[in-house]
């Protein structure tokens, strides 16, 4: 199939500013663009952009002197603290950060995570009946808590007080809580960063320390750093400091387990560079994976050991649960294709994988959403009850065409690209068949091309070593700030070949003024047979090997010229 590319908008006619880019040597057109598709319209955004680390953002979080205090009462009357995480990343990550700091400053602390299958999302009161057996006096939740109304009243009952950082949406009323530290709760309206709940639970310690007047150790700028990028919240404002800063302290991290971590992450390439890439596709799916199958515990154990050895054990253990959760993944997609197959003329697609782990559903949705360009619901059967984990494409919103059925649900969360439900098993079929309906009379349209945004055609004059350092200078790349993608028209490769196990990678080579430049393009091998010209679209690779720098072009779409004539 072929992929609809897009020019992104281009700076208004006028449109000048001093990029003051002579050092850079880059040309204007080539930088105005990029600046201009990622909102960076005059000098001072684009100064702050470019030198995000000497930024100062407003930060001012209503609760936080009273959640500061309130933790300072607790160690210094040596109360028990207990600590509720989610169990994904973010979560993990976020409760990591806040055991460091209770033990930092000598508290007692006790960390509790659901699990996925048996607890699901969120406090409920058996976790806050365990806080109280163990004799805990204040309960700090993390990337959680916002929507916990009557669990928060019960710990409030039990003599518990709570403190929440979470960065969940809750425009109803708010939980009777000691403290609540989330930029979307009213009374914070002016934050303007898209905080991760790690980010949250790093600003709690980031002021606490502070009010200590004590510096904050390098490590929980990872953590939060960890966390702002698997949770894919906007890397724009506070959070591009964030991960720039917390990428820094990653890459030269004295925390035993995440240097175990990447070690087996990295797959013997030592040169792989720590990068928000590197985090989102090898560091995270790993941390993930024990909580996919059924217990994060491992992971929040990485993150909080001192101790070498049993970081070893635990960067192999998470090593090998991931490959577990590979396999499953495998062998759902096996089964999904021809259950796909017999759905092929419906726009919602719905997958029974009863035989999985509920937390492998959700990519497998994913997967299933990105092959055939449809929403899929992918569930599995538990005794009266069917879990479902659902993903969608842009062009429909999942939530509300869930929300119409949201009386049937037994539980229900999500957003329009993703959600998550339970329902009586008596009124599943029922409930599919009328949301099939339902789809055929909303706009959904399916299988529409892939849609690739450029932020600007260039030449191949223009690729100079100069350009490459220009993007470095762009990162951390993610949501808001994604990697520039480039085109050119009209190349003609002087060399091409097919690489891999199946021949599915293709190496192109072409030349700028007699030099050589090389670009790779991962499974675009069928898009060229014959050197003749081409038009590619593609970002700008720097690989240091053995201190080494190289160059390299990373296609990501080829098409064969419309005009062919040299
Ligand atoms: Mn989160």
């Amino acid at each position: 199939m072929k992929n609809e590319w897009i020019l992104k908008s281009y700076p208004k006619e006028g449109f000048f500013i001093n990029l003051n880019l002579n050092k850079l040597n880059i040309p204007y057109h080539i930088a105005s663009k990029i600046f201009w598709s990622r909102d960076l319209r005059n000098q001072e955004d684009i100064q702050k952009f470019m030198n995000v680390n000497e930024n100062n953002f407003y930060s001012k979080f209503t609760h936080m002197n009273l959640a500061i205090e309130r933790i300072n009462y607790a160690l210094k009357n040596n109360e028990k603290i207990g600590v509720f995480g989610d169990f994904d990343v973010d979560g993990l990550s976020g409760t990591a950060l806040i055991i460091r700091l209770v033990k930092n400053f000598s508290g007692k602390i006790y960390p509790l995570i659901p699990k996925r299958e048996q607890d699901g999302h969120g406090l409920t009161k058996k976790f806050v009946d365990a806080f109280k057996d163990i004799g805990v006096k204040l309960i700090i939740t993390v990337d959680t808590g916002s929507t916990s109304l009557e669990e928060i009243d019960y710990a409030n009952f039990m003599g518990i007080d709570t403190i929440i950082t979470d960065h969940h949406l809750n425009d109803d009323e708010q939980p009777n809580a000691y403290a609540i530290i989330n930029p979307h709760e009213s009374s914070n309206h002016k934050i303007q960063n898209d905080y991760s709940g790690s980010g949250v639970a790093f600003k709690l310690a980031e002021e606490f320390y502070k009010f200590k007047n004590i510096e904050m150790p390098d490590y929980f700028t990872s953590l939060a750093a960890l966390g702002t990028i698997s949770d894919q919240v906007s890397l724009k404002s506070e959070n591009r400091k964030i991960v720039s800063e917390g990428l820094k302290a990653l890459g030269k991290t004295n925390l035993p387990g995440l240097r175990e971590l990447f070690i087996v992450s990295r797959q013997n390439n030592s040169s792989v560079k720590i990068n928000t890439e590197f985090i989102s596709y090898y560091v995270a799916p790993r941390l993930n994976a024990p909580g996919r199958l059924g217990d994060s515990e491992p992971s929040l154990q990485l993150l909080i050991t001192n101790d070498e050895t049993e970081a070893k054990l635990l960067a192999n253990k998470i090593n090998f649960q991931n490959e577990q959760r590979k396999n499953y993944s495998s062998k759902a997609w096996d089964l999904a294709i021809p259950i796909i197959e017999k759905q092929k003329h419906d726009l919602i697609l719905a997958v029974d994988l009863s035989d999985f782990p509920l937390g492998i559903l959700g990519p497998i949705a994913g997967k299933i959403c990105e092959y055939t360009s449809k929403p899929a619901i992918v569930y599995k059967i538990d005794s009266n009850l069917i879990k479902a984990s659902c993903r969608s494409n842009e062009n429909y919103d999942l939530f509300s065409g869930l929300s119409e059925f949201s009386k049937n649900f037994e539980r229900f969360g999500g957003h329009k690209r993703a959600a998550g439900f339970t329902i009586k098993k008596e009124l599943f079929d029922d409930f599919i068949f009328q949301l099939k309906n339902n789809a055929v009379f909303s706009k959904l349209s399916s299988h529409e091309n892939k849609k690739i945004e450029i932020d600007a055609e260039i030449d191949v004059e223009d690729l100079t070593p100069s350009l490459w350092k220009f993007t470095d200078l762009l990162e951390p790349f993610g949501v808001n700030n994604p990697e520039p993608i480039f085109l050119i028209k009209n190349l003609l490769p002087n060399e091409i070949s097919k690489v891999g196990k199946e021949k599915n990678h293709v190496k192109i080579n072409f030349n700028r003024n007699g030099k050589k430049i090389e670009s790779i393009g991962f499974n675009l091998a069928e898009k060229i047979s014959k050197i003749e010209q081409i038009d590619i679209v593609f970002t700008l690779k720097t690989n240091i090997w053995r201190e080494k720098v190289n160059y390299q072009l990373n296609l990501i779409d080829i098409e064969k010229s419309q005009r062919n004539s040299l």
